[in-house]
């Protein structure tokens, strides 16, 4: 198997930080976004969409989509379970991935390319949205705070996907400018908590 990746970007990032929590190793080509390596011939072959990560399998297969990319390992690789260990649990954690893919990273990732001087040129970008997106990123900060009161992660009491995807977001939220207020406690304990661990510190912006 190899892994065509990017580090910087959240969603290659999430996979990354997935498979060092898991303890697994892959080969990995990394494509450079900046210089739209994405976009060669040879890439658009593996992904018409032009878009990391990608996964290719031993037989050839391509498996796009970061989540789908994880599922796979998981079902390859159950322990540690990062993804619910039955039925309800499984369900509980998905319900949280899916949260903090679309109330946190559709909304940090939108903050970004639609206000970041990074996107100029590359895409249309409408800062309204971008602002509107900013809006929405906050506003669900506050009720994400509320809900993990008294909980140490994001869909209970083990880490699972949905805390790598959350960070992931915080990950480019914060390029965008967008930080955890301080008086948000319990996400702010969560966000520090997480930033411990190796596969966050192995995969964030390097200190300059
Ligand atoms: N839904 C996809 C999103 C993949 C995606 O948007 N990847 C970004 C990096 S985070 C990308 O490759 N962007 C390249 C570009 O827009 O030029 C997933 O979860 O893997």
């Amino acid at each position: 198997m190899k892994l065509w990746s990017a580090q910087v970007a959240p969603n290659p990032r999430r996979v990354v930080i997935y498979l060092m929590e898991k303890g697994i190793e892959l080969e990995t080509v990394d494509i450079d976004l900046g210089a739209k390596e994405n976009f060669t011939p040879e890439f658009m072959a593996i992904n018409p969409l032009a878009r990391v990560p990608v996964l290719e399998l031993d037989d050839g297969t391509f498996l796009t989509e970061s989540k789908a990319i994880c599922r796979y390992m998981e079902e390859l690789h159950p322990e540690p379970a990062l993804m619910g260990t039955d039925a309800r649990d499984r369900a509980i954690v998905e319900m949280w991935d899916r949260r903090m893919e679309f109330e946190l990273m559709q909304n940090m990732t939108g903050a970004f390319r639609h206000g970041h001087p990074y996107w100029e040129g590359r895409i249309e970008q409408v800062p309204d949205f971008g602002d509107l997106c900013r809006r929405n990123a906050e506003a669900k900060m506050a009720w994400l705070d509320g809900e993990i009161a008294g909980r140490d992660f994001i869909a209970g009491d083990n880490l699972t996907i949905a805390d790598i995807t959350a960070i992931c977001a915080f990950g480019i939220g914060r390029i965008a400018r967008i930080k955890i207020p301080e008086e948000l406690e319990n996400l702010s304990a969560w966000h520090a908590r997480m930033s411990e661990r190796d596969s966050v510190i192995a995969t964030g912006p390097k200190p300059k």
